[in-house]
């Protein structure tokens, strides 16, 4: 309990901090967007990373307000971008808990209103395939609504969970997230090669995009390029960054 009350502090002290990673294009360079990934500039502890206190707040209600500072602060780092010259597609993990609440669609929609200088397709959102969701249809039309503000989603960590082929079917994103431990071990292990073929002919037949999370070497570029996933995030090309690193990386990057 204690921990929860030094994370709310933390909240309203504006110790949170989102890193981004790139997401590329392999075969044409471009950069796709980033995802944003939440960090904690602890005073004494310096910088922790998301499984330090995400799992404390899991199930209460700083879930959602922490929730909401990350689309928000998503929001403003797209508009800084912006008003330097570039647009980036930025992507956030979202709870499924906050997307099952009733008033998501309406809060994002103000939110994005707020950010009137923000085209609403540069914010998508990832889903954990993972997540339990109570009532897929529910959330399925949740997703239209927000769908209908412009923004997209993501099915992040596909493959892993129980529902991967339902979710597919009856939630509306635009992009699935070959789950990393396929990646990581496809080289290796045959099973996960086939696992990742697999994903990139569903995502083909479902015409879904599709992009490959945990790209940490070149081999494994170069063998999902010759899969025909051009897409992917991962430590080969670039870790989590301070916002404030992204264009200059962009600048190097090819
Ligand atoms: O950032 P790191 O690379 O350590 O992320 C670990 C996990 O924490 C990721 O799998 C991601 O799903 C989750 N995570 C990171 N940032 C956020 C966030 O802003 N909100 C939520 N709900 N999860 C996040
Ligand atoms: O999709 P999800 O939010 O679960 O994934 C984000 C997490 O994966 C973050 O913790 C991020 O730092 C981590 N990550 C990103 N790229 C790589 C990679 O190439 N290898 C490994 N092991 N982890 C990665
Ligand atoms: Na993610």
């Amino acid at each position: 309990h204690e921990q929860l009350i030094r994370i709310s502090d933390a909240l309203q002290n504006n110790e949170f901090v989102m890193h981004y990673q790139p997401k590329v294009n392999m075969k044409t360079g471009e950069l796709l967007g980033a995802e944003a990934l939440i960090r904690w500039q602890h005073p004494e502890r310096g910088l922790l990373p998301p499984i330090t206190f995400l799992p404390i707040i899991d199930r209460h209600q700083l879930n959602i307000d922490l929730g909401e500072w990350v689309i928000e602060s998503a929001l403003s780092q797209i508009a800084m971008w912006r008003q330097q010259g570039v647009d980036i597609e930025v992507s956030v993990n979202i709870d499924v808990q906050q997307l099952q609440q009733k008033t998501f669609a309406k809060r994002l929609g103000e939110l994005l209103q707020m950010h009137s200088d923000v085209p609403p397709h540069l914010l998508q959102l990832e889903v954990l395939e993972t997540s339990e969701l109570q009532d897929i249809e529910n959330v399925a039309n949740i997703m239209q609504s927000c769908t209908e503000l412009g923004v997209g989603f993501a099915l992040d960590d596909f493959g892993t969970g129980y529902c991967s082929l339902t979710y597919l079917k009856r939630l509306p994103v635009n992009l699935i997230k070959i789950d990393q431990s396929f990646i990581l071990g496809m080289l290796d292990d045959p099973d996960d090669l086939s696992i990742v073929e697999g994903v990139l002919g569903l995502s083909k037949a479902f015409q879904r995009d599709v992009i490959a999370e945990g790209v940490e070497t070149l081999a494994h570029g170069v063998a999902l390029l010759r899969l025909g996933c051009c897409y992917a995030q991962g430590y080969g090309i670039a870790r989590p960054m301070p916002a404030e690193d992204m264009l200059p990386w962009t600048k190097t990057w090819k």
